[in-house]
């Protein structure tokens, strides 16, 4: 039985949800975040039957609110063992030259400096333990730029060097590090890239079966239940049908 906590964030769906889900089975202790109160609040209640769980409300783009709502967990929940950095989007697909700038500051705010901020509370937590398991939530669009992919895939591109920078960094107090880079996923995440049109976001899987939120949960269970002397360093996963971020077999 597994008694670590894992603090995940962006669990009010997709990936997030999904994780959450998975790792209450698993007995997980569970600090699930994300902004809309009412999705954490009702998840929380459904897996409180399997485990442990608490829930904080923040946007990481408030460095300040992300700060006080860390701090404010209880003593023993502050003893985070994995750090889920998953909260994030793609906001519009626009060539560079149409780009919106408040898509951009979206996603550089979110996927990178919201990354940072809920990393800031929660390293010292680990060093000062001499433990912990960080898994950062890349993409495909982190390994290869596509067009109209830019910014997000800047965003990414910025997560897969944190990731290894922290690995780096962290090494000397044995602490893992994860960068897990999925291709595409059906969740929330096209209708939010698309701002609530659900007529292109579900153009985006059409004619190909594409990964499942569970699909990736199932790789952070897995990279989890290593053993102590092992690392999932870098894990890229994609749908059958996607061989690269651009190319991808429809029917
Ligand atoms: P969803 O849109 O389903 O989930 C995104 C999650 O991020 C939500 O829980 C949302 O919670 C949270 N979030 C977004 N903005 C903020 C914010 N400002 N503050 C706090 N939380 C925020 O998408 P996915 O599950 O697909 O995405 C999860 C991660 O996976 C993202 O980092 C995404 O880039 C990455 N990814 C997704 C792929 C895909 O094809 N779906 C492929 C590769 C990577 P709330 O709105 O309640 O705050
Ligand atoms: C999400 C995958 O290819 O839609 O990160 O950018 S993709």
């Amino acid at each position: 039985m597994d008694k670590r906590i894992a603090l995940i964030t962006g669990a009010t769906s997709g990936i997030g949800e999904a994780t959450a889900r998975l790792l209450a089975k698993h007995h997980f202790s569970l600090v699930l975040c994300g902004r809309r109160q009412e999705r954490l609040q009702a998840l929380a209640n459904d897996l409180k039957k399997e485990t442990k769980v608490t829930t904080l409300s923040f946007d990481v783009r408030d460095q300040k609110a992300v700060a006080r709502a860390i701090q404010s967990l209880p003593t023993d929940w502050k003893q985070i063992d994995v750090l889920i950095n998953n909260a994030g989007n793609a906001h519009g697909l626009d060539p560079i030259q149409t780009g919106s700038i408040d898509d951009w500051d979206a996603m550089m705010d979110i996927n990178v400096k919201g990354l940072l901020y809920v990393s800031k509370e929660i390293i010292p937590v680990m060093t000062s333990r001499q433990t912990g398991h960080i898994i950062n939530i890349g993409s495909i669009a982190g390994k290869e730029v596509y067009p109209n992919g830019n910014v997000y895939c800047a965003s990414k591109f910025a997560v897969d060097a944190l990731t290894k920078g922290m690995r780096l960094d962290l090494n000397p107090f044995g602490i893992k590090v994860t960068g897990i880079h999925p291709g595409m996923v059906e969740t929330e995440f096209s209708l939010v890239r698309f701002k609530g049109d659900e007529q292109k976001a579900s153009t985006v899987y059409k004619g190909l079966e594409p990964l499942k939120a569970e699909d990736i949960a199932d790789v952070i269970l897995y990279s989890l239940q290593a053993p102590k002397h092992v690392v999932l360093a870098d894990i890229t996963i994609l749908p059958t049908a996607q061989a690269s971020a651009a190319l991808v077999k429809r029917s």
